[in-house]
This record gives C-alpha cells, sequence and structure tokens, in this order.
C-alpha cells in the first residue's frame, strides 16, 4: 500500500513546525507493507493543494494523509470534514506565509458546502488510545492553510472518483514549543510519531 503523508513548514511567526519532523522520523521504523511517501507542504493558499495535488499524480497513492499543527489542541485529531471556504477572521493577526488573508472565499466556487473523509477516523482514534495515546475526532479543520489542503484533497478525489482514502490530522504543539511558551498544550515527539505510526498500520487493516 503505497501511503503519501504530507506536512507544513513553520507559519504565523513560529520556528517549529512538529508536522515537519514527524515526516522526517516516520519512514525511520517500517511498517510491513506500507510504502511511505513524504512532502512538505508550503502554507500557503492554493499553493499548498497545488503542490500536494501533482505529487499525487506523479506518485499515484492508496492513502493520502496530510498533518498540520493545531496548536491549543491536547489531542491528536483526525478530521472528519473539510469545508469550502478560506477565511482568516478580521479580529485575527494571522495571516499565510505569503501575507494573504483571504475572507469568505470558497475553495471551489463549484464544490459542494463539505466534504467528508473517508479515512478510518474512528479506528484511528480508538487504535491511539488504546495506547494511551491522546487522541480524538475533529468536527472542524477551521477555514486557514489545513481546511484548504483537505477540502482540495477530497475534492479532487471527488472530482476524479479516484479510490483514494484522503484526510487529515492535526497535531499539538511538540513539547519543544510548549517549552518557549510553558502554557501551550503539547505532546512528545515520541508520543506523536507513535500516534502517526498507528494511523498508518490502521490504514493497513
Ligand atoms: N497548521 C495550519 C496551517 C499549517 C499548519 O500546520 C492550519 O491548521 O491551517
Amino acid at each position: 500500500m503505497r501511503i503519501l503523508i504530507t506536512a507544513f513548514e513553520p507559519f504565523g511567526g513560529d520556528t517549529i513546525n512538529p508536522t515537519q519532523k514527524l515526516i522526517g522520523d516516520i519512514g525511520k521504523e517500517p511498517v510491513q507493507g506500507a510504502e511511505i511517501h513524504t512532502l512538505l507542504l508550503p502554507v500557503v493558499f492554493d499553493e499548498c493543494s497545488a503542490q500536494l495535488i501533482q505529487t499525487i499524480e506523479s506518485i499515484g497513492p492508496d492513502a493520502v494523509v496530510c498533518c498540520g499543527l493545531a496548536s491549543g489542541r491536547t489531542s491528536i485529531t483526525p478530521e472528519q470534514i473539510a469545508i469550502n471556504l478560506k477565511e482568516v477572521p478580521k479580529e485575527s493577526t494571522v495571516a499565510d506565509n505569503n501575507g494573504n488573508r483571504p475572507y469568505n472565499e470558497a475553495v471551489n466556487p463549484e464544490g459542494p458546502d463539505g466534504l467528508f473523509t473517508r479515512l478510518p477516523v474512528r479506528e484511528m482514534v480508538e487504535s491511539m488510545k488504546e495506547q494511551g495515546i491522546p487522541a480524538s475526532i475533529s468536527y472542524s479543520a477551521g477555514t486557514f492553510i489545513c481546511n484548504n489542503t483537505m477540502y482540495a484533497l477530497l475534492d479532487y478525489i471527488r472530482i476524479h472518483n479516484l479510490p483514494i482514502a484522503g484526510g487529515f490530522v492535526h497535531f499539538p504543539a511538540s513539547e519543544e514549543m510548549a517549552a518557549l511558551k510553558p502554557s501551550l498544550p503539547s505532546l512528545s515527539h515520541d508520543t506523536m510519531l507513535k500516534g502517526l505510526q498507528t494511523i498508518v498500520r490502521t490504514l493497513m487493516k
């Protein structure tokens, strides 16, 4: 089974994105039968999804698991749904890494309002919890780059009717980030890596 796992570069003034380190280490402990490919995506609206789709077309994966940081979350959260909206709230100071701050724009003006993942999110969460890894389903990937990427991925699979299981997993901040901001909820890199390995193993079932 060919699995593409993506991560994001740092954004919003941070120097670390824990997902970048996760894709660097995911290949170190091979999962039987899984051929893992990795890709680092830019935190830039639409470029994120264009690069993802280009890579999907060149490697032809059976499954795509995009990973991103959701600072402030306390557990590993596979996302149930992506929505057809790109929006940075007016009161937020965040922008993408090219300074873009879209407001009330569709990812695809012709696409449906929302798209569900075909990844086995419930099995993933249960398997992680069985191993003592904090995990829960998330019902919102937000309206920033991660949702943009997930929606574009699921929309691409929908339009071309592809047999690809695609989806998104948000990870909390790492302990390395919490060391710079002690009030930030965090998990260790090792715990998050074990979580990602469990996700891969769940896909193999
Ligand atoms: N998290 C952001 C963008 C990149 C990342 O890792 C998000 O949740 O949209």
